[in-house]
């Protein structure tokens, strides 16, 4: 049959034109001579996103942009592609975010080595130190300690998705809901094809560069759908991913690939009170749900305010995450609530530790919390 690329938008007309026509170029340069599809799933743009798809004049592959039904979000723009991808018997499903401006053709090449050895191919990128802080103090350390995958983006967007995962995914939806229909779907994928024991590869894509987003406005949402989703994946899976630790994952690589990191500005001052104010508003929230803790995260404020390095330890932040994701069973609102401030309070620790570093340096700051999950997994013996 064929490929199908899959592009959720959502209000990006100037930047949707682009991406649809290198994967068109992608397409016919490296599987020509099949049915293969764009399918750009809309959520409704206001801003000519959809008419300016519709006005491409791309040769010998066929385009499509379809508006969804249901809750508004990527997610739901995903499984919306997914479910016709299966439907029309397509080999694999390639998701491509709509404000890429770094996408190259051969990106198509090694995301669509799901339609042959790989269950899913997930993108590896170059990213600035301060970029991708929900990744970096949680789903990836959750994917590489309590699943044992060493998948270092794994909600990073661009995925190749076998035909067989497009299924099982389908099929598991609603456990995953209502997150999985917004920014929950990245860590659904990755998670589901780890526990169902699929070969995964990791493709070096270079650099992510796409619209820059204010942090602080944006990720508060973003983290709900992204941590309330990796909860649910290790309540679910807690069982496979035990007996699957240590899958190896390999690596793909084209011929060449860009090196040229998004700057990512923050403000760490702002960062480090925004934390302490909601931790002050909070604190009984905290103190309800995890007890004696409290003591250690009042000497996490008074190391930030001093600027003393390592002021939120790996360790405890590994503790009480697993804490609170076997409260989570009890109590979903209040432990995401809670976890969200501790979170806001690990990301200020971990700038304030990175500001000097450099990536690698970062990196290794990185896999020092990943250390700190495998060393607390015992914590999650409670879900047996
Ligand atoms: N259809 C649809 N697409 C959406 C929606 N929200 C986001 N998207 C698309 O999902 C992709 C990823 O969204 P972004 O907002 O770029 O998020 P991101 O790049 O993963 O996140 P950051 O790394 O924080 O910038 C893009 O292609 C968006 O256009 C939505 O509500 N509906
Ligand atoms: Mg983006």
């Amino acid at each position: 049959m064929g490929i199908m690329v899959l592009i959720p938008s959502y209000n990006v007309a100037p930047t949707i034109a682009y991406v649809v026509s290198t994967a068109a170029k992608g397409l016919k340069e490296y599987f020509p001579d099949q049915d293969n599809l764009i399918l750009v799933s809309d959520g409704g743009s206001t801003n000519g996103t959809v008419e300016v798809v519709k006005s491409l004049k791309i040769k010998d592959v066929e385009v499509r942009v379809e508006r969804y039904k249901g809750i508004p979000g990527k997610g739901s723009a995903i499984l919306y592609g997914l479910e016709m991808a299966v439907n029309g018997g397509y080999d694999a499903v390639i998701m491509l975010d709509s404000d890429l401006r770094s996408v190259e053709p051969w990106w198509i090449r090694l995301l669509g080595e799901a339609a042959g050895s790989y269950g899913l191919v997930t993108p590896l990128y170059v990213r600035d130190k301060h970029d991708g802080t929900i990744t970096k103090t949680l789903a990836y350390p959750t994917i590489k300690s309590v699943f044992g995958a060493d998948v270092r983006q794994p909600i990073g967007g661009d995925f190749g998705i076998s035909s067989t995962l497009a299924k099982v995914l389908l099929e598991r939806k609603e456990e995953f809901a209502p997150d999985v229909y917004r920014f929950g779907i990245d860590f659904f994928i990755t998670s589901t094809a780890v526990a169902e024991d699929m070969r995964i590869a990791r493709a070096d894509l270079g650099s992510k560069i796409h619209s820059p987003k204010d942090p602080g406005k944006h990720l508060k949402g973003m983290f709900f759908d992204v941590s309330r989703t990796v909860i649910r994946a290790i309540l679910k899976y807690w069982r496979k991913a035990k007996s699957r630790r240590g899958v190896s994952t390999d690596l793909l690589k084209w011929r060449y690939s860009w090196r040229c990191p998004q700057h990512v500005e923050v403000d760490i001052k702002a960062n480090i009170n925004r934390f302490i104010t909601e931790y002050r508003e909070k604190r009984r929230l905290l103190r309800e749900l995890l007890g004696g803790y409290t003591d250690e995260i009042d000497i996490v404020v008074d190391r930030l305010k001093r600027g003393l390095p390592e002021a939120f330890p790996d360790d405890l932040w590994a503790k009480l995450f697993f804490k609170l994701a076997v409260e989570f069973r009890r109590e979903m609102e209040k432990s995401t609530e809670a976890l969200y401030i501790l979170w806001l309070g690990k990301v200020a620790s971990y700038l304030q530790d990175s500001a000097d570093l450099d990536i690698e340096g970062a990196e290794k700051r990185v896999e020092g919390i990943v250390r700190a999950f495998k060393e607390n997994l015992r914590l999650l013996t409670a879900l047996d």
